[in-house]
């Protein structure tokens, strides 16, 4: 949907004294959402500035710029884009300078997106559910639906790696990273792992791999702060836009 901001309505928030970078990316510390697209600026090497922005409190400069009230929201010559995904391929789209983070050829984008429709539709939900579901029995069941789509999706990567399409770090890895850096938090409330029967180990030579890159080290929390922030999805007790989805079995904002 396009959607133009009047620049003097928000020039406070687009473009105040004390803040000069015209491109800015509102995100949240503990967003694996946001991490996405913070990765992506920074792999992509835009000189942007990071706004730290609460999402639960939705200011009405906030709405303006995004009428989801969700983080990440980017604004890029006084416009916002949003959602994670779109911001992502909007990203590749205005600065196509290498490195290039979608492949060349139609077929292998189609792939891509293809793979980045099922970790948002089929990965993510699993993670949440995991966490809310106050039932053992289903936590086990979330965590072996999981299990079997992590296998999919590691299936789906190349063999010589260590990326997704190999020697190329792009758009698939980074919207998987942030599920799989949260691995921590599942093992701290739901003493989740990944089987250690060897079936995983391209996965985590992957998830090495993409640790070591200074894009996405810089965009680590601390495991501590981020167990302490979960700690409310692991009690069910969320009021998020998430949280709500999970509890009504609808899909994720
Ligand atoms: N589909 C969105 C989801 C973003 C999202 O849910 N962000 C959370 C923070 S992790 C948020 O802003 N929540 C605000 C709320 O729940 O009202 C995306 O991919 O950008």
């Amino acid at each position: 949907m396009y959607n133009p901001i009047p620049l003097f309505c928000f020039q406070n928030l687009l473009f105040p004294a004390t803040m000069s970078k015209p491109i800015k990316l509102l995100s949240a510390w503990f967003c694996p959402f946001a991490q996405r697209t913070w990765i992506c600026m920074l792999e992509k090497g835009v000189d942007f500035e990071l706004v730290e922005t609460d999402p639960y409190n939705k200011t009405p400069e906030f709405l303006a710029l995004n009428p989801r009230g969700l983080v990440p929201t980017l604004i890029h010559n006084g416009r916002s884009v949003y959602e994670s995904l779109v911001i992502n391929e909007y990203i590749e789209d205005a600065w196509p300078q290498e490195p290039k983070l979608l492949p060349a050829d139609p077929f292998s984008r189609a792939q891509a997106r293809i793979w980045i429709d099922f970790i948002a539709k089929q990965l993510m939900p699993q993670y949440y559910h995991i966490l809310q579901q106050q039932d053992k029995d289903k936590q086990e069941e979330a965590k072996s639906r999981l299990i079997k789509r992590l296998g999919s999706i590691t299936a789906a990567m190349s063999s010589e790696g260590p990326y997704f399409f190999g020697e190329k770090f792009g758009l698939v890895d980074i919207t998987l990273l942030p599920l799989c850096l949260r691995f921590p938090i599942l093992e701290h409330f739901r003493q989740f792992s990944l089987p250690a029967d060897g079936s995983f180990e391209r996965l985590q030579t992957w998830l090495n791999a993409c640790k070591s890159r200074p894009c996405v080290s810089a965009t680590m929390a601390p495991e501590d702060k981020l167990i302490a922030k979960y700690q409310r999805y692991a009690d069910d007790t969320a009021q998020t836009q998430v949280a709500e989805a999970i509890r009504k079995g609808t899909a994720l904002p």
